[in-house]
């Protein structure tokens, strides 16, 4: 797999705004904030997609929950409410080929993120 913008964050030859990090994952906040609270939870393996996602990969995805649901209780938005999102390929809208858990809180999210406008 190619190397991604991910890559360096991990060996930190660019700089984050670290959370967490622990043998299996980082955290770090998003860049470009969708939400008063936007970060992102990464594993340290690279997978480039959901779909490259292989069996032995099962727990380490199931990780990455752990990691958001454990920084929502410490930043204090568990209870509130957030959204805990993959994006996959072109019209998941992902633009960085290493999975990613978006994390997204502090205001109400709209859902659905797309509807069909309705036919007359
Ligand atoms: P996606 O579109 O699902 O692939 O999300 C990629 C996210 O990564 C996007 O919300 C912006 C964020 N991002 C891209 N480059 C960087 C970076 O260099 N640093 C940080 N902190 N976030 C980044």
């Amino acid at each position: 797999m190619s190397e991604t913008i991910f890559s360096k964050i991990i060996d930190k030859s660019i700089p984050a705004d670290i959370l967490y990090e622990d043998e299996l994952s980082l955290a770090f906040r998003d860049i470009n904030p969708q939400a008063p609270i936007h970060f992102l939870v990464i594993p340290k393996k690279a997978i480039a997609t959901i779909n490259d996602i292989e069996e032995q990969d099962k727990t380490l995805v199931g990780h990455l929950y752990w990691v958001a649901a454990k920084l929502a209780s410490e930043l204090g938005f568990a209870e509130q409410g957030y959204r805990a999102v993959m994006n996959c390929n072109e019209d998941g809208g992902q633009t960085v080929y290493h999975i990613h858990l978006h994390v997204l809180a502090g205001k109400p999210l709209g859902w659905p993120p797309y509807q069909e406008k309705l036919k007359r």
